[in-house]
């Protein structure tokens, strides 16, 4: 579908964060943009040097194709290409593509005079990412630190970190931000299937309404938090879940090297024991 006829009502002008008019028009149906241009050529420079680093690798295995960070001995300094400098370019790339996909969902938003929501929730996603390969990496001195950009490889990097705290799912950290990827998958089934449930009744029945949807989970749990109290609430544990997984992280080395289970024994070590 090329323009859908109310849509030219929506193509206004202004809400843009930079260049002005310049890049202020549409290309088909998407919107470009000053952060349009930036979103695609960090996206395809980046892309193109991924296949770059596939191509001098070993392997085209698409599962075993593997991009690495550079040694730690290179610290926070740059790396020949070949050994952990085009993971850091393909990094900056990344960061830069996915900043510019923020922008241009606000820009997009403030062109409609919507809340800025959109970028915020995308932007904790994009915050998890920046945690993993850069603000981790500087805090604990070296861009070696970040994940390797691979299937299996990054696989590997996780459970080696994990067993490097001998046991991850001790970080209490860790643990928020399982409970809220959970109670997120149980929010979102609930909503989806309440959603679907009302909007197809019997046949020849007519659909149901948010009065339904409301006295249904009344009779249920005896209580409603209401149709868009349950977008607050999924927007909130989604945001969490992905602050919650960098803070996690980030806490793991810069701030507590030993194994995460031994971070339990603040509780041995309470002054209420006696002795
Ligand atoms: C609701 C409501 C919706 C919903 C859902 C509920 C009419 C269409 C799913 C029910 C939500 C409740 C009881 C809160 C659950 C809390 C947690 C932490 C999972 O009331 O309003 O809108 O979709």
């Amino acid at each position: 579908m090329a323009l859908m006829s109310f849509e030219r009502k929506y193509r206004v002008r202004g809400g843009t964060l930079i260049g002005g008019d310049l890049f202020d028009f549409w290309f088909g149906p998407f919107y470009v943009g000053f952060f349009g241009v930036t979103t695609i050529f960090f996206a395809v420079l980046g892309t193109l040097l991924l296949v770059w680093g596939a191509a001098i690798g070993p392997t085209w295995n698409l599962w075993q194709i593997n991009v690495a960070p550079p040694d730690l001995k290179y610290g926070l300094g740059l790396a020949p290409l070949r050994e952990g400098g085009l993971w850091q370019i393909v990094t900056f790339c990344a960061t830069g593509a996915f900043g510019s996909w923020v922008l241009r969902q606000a820009e997009i938003a403030r062109k409609l005079g919507m809340g800025l929501h959109v970028s915020w929730a995308f932007g904790a996603a994009v915050a998890a990412y920046v945690t993993l390969v850069i603000i981790r990496p500087v805090l604990l001195g070296a861009w070696g630190h970040g994940f390797p950009y691979g299937i299996f490889s990054h696989l590997d990097w996780v459970s080696n970190v994990g067993y490097q705290y001998l046991h991850f799912h001790y970080n209490p950290a860790h643990m928020i931000a399982i409970t809220f990827f959970f109670t997120n998958c149980l929010a979102l089934a609930m909503h989806g299937s309440l959603i679907l449930s009302v909007t197809n009744p019997k046949q020849g029945e007519p659909v149901k309404t948010s009065e339904h949807e409301n006295v249904f989970f009344r009779d249920l749990v005896g209580y409603s938090i209401g149709a868009l109290g349950i977008h607050r609430l999924g927007t909130f544990l989604a945001m969490s879940a992905g602050l919650w997984s960098a803070i996690c992280i980030v806490i793991s080395g810069p701030f507590w090297s030993k194994p995460w289970p031994e971070w339990w024994n603040w509780w041995l070590n309470l002054p209420i024991w006696g002795k």
